[in-house]
Formats: C-alpha cells, structure tokens, sequence
C-alpha cells in the first residue's frame, strides 16, 4: 500500500457508509490536514472514485470505479490480515517473483501482490501461465504457516477450496476441483494455483500461493492452443464480473479456511476439498516426472496426497502430477 493516510480515508469512507463526513473530523481521524485530506481525495477522482464535496456536510463517497486498483480492493476487503497489504502493478514478468522477494524481505503475512497483466506468467514446471492486460486475476499471496514442510501441499488445496468459494459467492456458477490445482467450469480451466515455498533449515519461512483466474477474457483473448480447455467467468456467465470483489472474496474466503486450518488442521479442509473434487472414484491417468499410472482415484490423504489404485490393487501415492480423467467415466 502507497499510503497509509489514503489506507486511512478509505477506512473512515468504508465506515461511514456512503454518509457525508465532515472535512475535520476526516483529517481528526485519519492524524492529517484537511489539506492533506483534499490532495487524497483528488487523487482518488482522478482514479475515478466520485466523491462528493458539499459545504457544511464534508465528503461522501458515492461511486466506486470497478477498475482493478488497490484502493478499490481495499475499501470492501472485510479480512483481518489477507489483502490488508497490497502491491498492485499495471504490468509485472510474474506475481510470483515480487512475492517471492517481498518474502525474503521480511513482508508481513496476508501481504498481495496483484498485476493487471502478466508478461511472464507461470504455471507448474515452468510452464507459461497465460494473463493479459486487464481481464483476469493475477495475485500471489504470501503466508506464513508454522507447518512442517511435508504439510505444504495441503495449502494448495485449501486455496483451491476458496477459489471455488470465492467464484461460486461471485457468479452462482458450478466450479470442480481437478486435483491437485486446477479448477474448471464445465471440464475447462479457469483457474489455476501455484505454491512455492521458501525454507531455512527445514523450517518454513514462507508460502507464496499464486492465483490466476480468467475473468473478463472472450474467446479471442486466448491463443488458439487454449481455446478448447480454458475458460473466462465471463464467458460462462455472458456478462462482466467485478474484478475487485472476486479479489475481496477471494481473500476473505482464503482466511476463513486458513484460520480453521491453523486451529482444527487439514481434516475440516479436506472434506471440503473433496466435496468439489472431480477425480474421486473415477477411473484416471497420471502422468508425473518418474512414470504414468492408471487407477481408479480414491482420495487424498491427510497430507493432500492422491491415492490412486492401480488395476493390480496397489495404491500409489502421488505427490505431484497432471492427471486426465479417462474419457468413459467423465
Ligand atoms: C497452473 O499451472 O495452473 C498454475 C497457474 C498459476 C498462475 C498464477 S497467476 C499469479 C501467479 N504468478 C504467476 O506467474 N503464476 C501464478 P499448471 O497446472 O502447470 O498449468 C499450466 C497449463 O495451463 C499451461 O501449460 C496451459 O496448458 C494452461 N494455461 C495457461 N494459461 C492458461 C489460462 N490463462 N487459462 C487456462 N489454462 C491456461
């Protein structure tokens, strides 16, 4: 966040709820002039919040723009800590890399990291992570788990279960888990998640887990080697969807089950998980970086891993891979 005092002011705009409020009593809340607290307000028009000035009432707040700005993510964030610092770029190579050194430089927990395009987006494996200007969601989020490491995994799918929460609450629209990180609308992808985690003598220091939700995109915005396993919200719905509340919900439902993962663990987690889960029971293959294996998937365990049993009754564990549900039982 640039500024505290504008993080101020968005606050007292936030609790007034859409009532006038006077030039002094902003400037006695917020610790500014009222000079300071008009230079705030222009700058929040020029980004094209409309804010009212009547004399002898103050300011209201009338009109948010629907742009994907930090302020605008601000003022309806209702979380303790998520979201609560936030990094916002027009453009970034990657979310996932600002984190990453916000991390190492000691970035306080919740802190997000947004951009309205990514000219290096990534997925697994380094694999290129499609995000163009101004029509997705674009975030990494750093957290800082007092888990042990092998427990990582689990985060990935406790994000997973907000994503599809965070949708469901915005759109009404049906959204599955495909395991591990993937979430799709009808079998095509509109979102995907990618932990990384930084350790120092096996203890670690921080989860960086990076979101990418297509939105706004139409078909077009996609290169043609997406079109026929990816999808927008937008495009589900045929209509626009605000991309700021998604990035509110999204954070608000990622510390609800964070907060109940750090109290109760993965079980509360898991069985959400699972009830969005779309591999469960299902004949399918994995292919990971040692081998691909066929089976029937059974489940994850309380570490998050898949449990896949094999034709001849063994049960692998699968730590990391890309599965494929086999065409006869989709
Ligand atoms: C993922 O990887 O699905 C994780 C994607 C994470 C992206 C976020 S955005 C914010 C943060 N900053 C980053 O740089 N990354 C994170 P994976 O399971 O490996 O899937 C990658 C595959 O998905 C690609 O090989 C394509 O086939 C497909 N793909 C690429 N862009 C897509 C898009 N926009 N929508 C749907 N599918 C896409």
């Amino acid at each position: 966040m640039k500024s505290t005092v504008r993080q101020n002011l968005l606050d007292a705009f936030r609790n007034a709820a859409g009532e006038f409020i006077s030039g002094e009593k902003l400037a006695n809340t917020i610790g500014c002039s009222r000079t300071a607290v008009w230079k705030h307000i222009e700058e929040l028009r020029n980004e094209g919040f409309e804010v009212e000035a009547i004399r002898k009432k103050g300011y209201r707040l009338a009109e948010h723009p629907n742009t994907l700005t930090e302020n605008e993510i601000y003022l309806g964030l209702q979380t303790k800590y998520i979201g609560k610092t936030i990094h916002f770029y027009e453009s970034l190579p990657s979310t996932q890399q600002v984190a990453k050194e916000l991390a190492l430089n000691g970035a306080t927990e919740g802190t997000l990291v947004i951009s309205d395009e990514q000219t290096l987006g990534r997925g697994r494996l380094a694999r290129a992570w499609h995000s163009p200007k101004g029509t997705g969601i674009w975030t990494s989020i750093i957290i800082r788990p007092k888990i042990p490491i092998q427990q990582a995994p689990q985060l990935t799918l406790l994000t997973a279960v907000a994503a599809v929460q965070a949708i469901e609450e915005q759109t009404d629209i049906d959204v599955s888990i495909k395991w591990p990180n993937d979430l799709l609308i009808n079998g095509k992808k509109v979102c995907g998640i990618l932990t990384e985690l930084q350790a120092e003598e096996n203890q670690i220091q921080s989860i960086i887990i990076g979101i990418g939700i297509n939105v706004n995109q139409q078909l077009t915005d996609f290169p043609e080697e997406l079109h026929s396993i990816a999808t927008s919200l937008s495009m589900e719905v045929n209509d626009k969807i605000n991309r700021a509340k998604l990035v509110q919900s999204l954070c608000f439902h990622l510390e609800k089950l964070y907060e109940t993962y750090l109290t109760l663990g993965f079980q509360p987690i898991k069985l959400l998980w699972e009830s969005y889960a779309l591999s469960i029971g299902k004949q399918i293959t994995a292919r990971t970086l040692n081998g691909t294996y066929s089976g029937i998937a059974l489940g994850i365990n309380e570490q998050g891993v898949l449990l896949l049993e094999t034709s001849d009754g063994k049960i692998q564990h699968i730590y990391s891979a890309d599965i494929e549900i086999d065409a006869l039982n989709r």
